[in-house]
């Protein structure tokens, strides 16, 4: 990859967060987002191994990353679910599964095994860090334990409404989580570019942050999820907007997907 030109393209267009990245899956991440003008994370937020396939090969080439609840499918098989990843691998997406540790270290390290062994396909998963720090610890050994490797990323703020992250509590995830190499970054609130300037200048350059609660339609969603704009996400400093409904619940995903695509990009151009 070194030379590329897709990687003096990434230097160029990511600017300081490509030079002061010190994590190689950043680095990764920022370059397929320039090869494929795409910000996108797809929340693939579907009950079925049928539905979760049709859309991945529907808008792979729209996207950057991957985000999965595997434990929201209903038909899910170790075999069929290795073969989605490698669908996800074919098109270039770190596979982010979004399971919210929160447990002790040593409880999240064996829960990244089990039966759905999340630490032998994921390349990133979601952790609170109301345990303390040493969470990110018990998760990079979980991924020791496959002999894989993977980033954190910190919940340090959530888009749905009334979540109590408040600001002290961002402060400190932010303090804990930038010192720490296993961090790969933080979820940032996507609905409300006004915090999420203020998360940037607390997290500076180097770690990424990426957020959910985007979607064309701004406002409110389902149970409470609200809704901000994705190019003033990206604006604002967010470096992957993470889409679900928006994406797989409209009537033609790759079409939305593109203009998801479009919309954060150009975000990106602007910054
Ligand atoms: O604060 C958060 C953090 C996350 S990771 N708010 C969220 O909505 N998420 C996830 O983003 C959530 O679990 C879901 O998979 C996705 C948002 O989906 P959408 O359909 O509302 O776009």
């Amino acid at each position: 990859m070194v030379g590329s030109p897709w990687v003096m393209e990434a230097a160029a267009i990511w600017g300081e967060r490509w030079s002061s990245a010190t994590n190689s899956m950043a680095k990764e991440y920022m370059e397929v987002a320039c090869r494929k003008q795409s910000l996108v994370c797809l929340a693939a937020d579907k009950p079925t191994m049928s539905e979760l396939e049709e859309l991945i090969d529907a808008v792979g080439p729209y996207i950057a990353a991957l985000k999965t609840h595997v434990d929201l499918v209903e038909d899910w098989t170790a075999e069929r679910w290795g073969a989605f990843c490698k669908r996800a691998s074919a098109h270039n997406l770190l596979i982010f599964e979004d399971r919210k540790f929160a447990d002790i270290g040593k409880i999240s390290r064996h829960q990244m095994g089990g039966v759905y062994a999340i630490g032998s396909w994921s390349n990133l998963v979601t952790a609170h860090l109301i345990s303390g720090p040493d969470i990110v610890d018990g998760l990079q050994a979980g991924w020791g334990d496959y002999g894989t490797e993977g980033g954190v990323l910190l919940l340090a703020q959530m888009s749905s409404r009334g979540n109590l992250l408040n600001p002290n509590y961002t402060d400190e995830v932010v303090r804990l989580g930038i010192q720490h190499t296993g961090v790969f970054g933080f979820i940032g609130n996507g609905s409300r570019p006004e915090e999420l300037k203020l998360l940037r200048d607390k997290v500076g350059t180097e770690k990424m942050i990426w957020t959910p609660g985007v979607n064309l339609q701004t406002g409110d969603g389902a149970m409470g999820q609200r809704y901000g704009d994705p190019t003033e996400a990206v604006l604002a400093g967010s470096d992957c907007v993470i889409v679900g409904s928006g994406i797989h619940g409209a009537d033609d995903p790759a079409s939305s997907a593109k203009a998801y695509a479009d919309a954060s990009w150009a975000g990106l151009l602007n910054r």
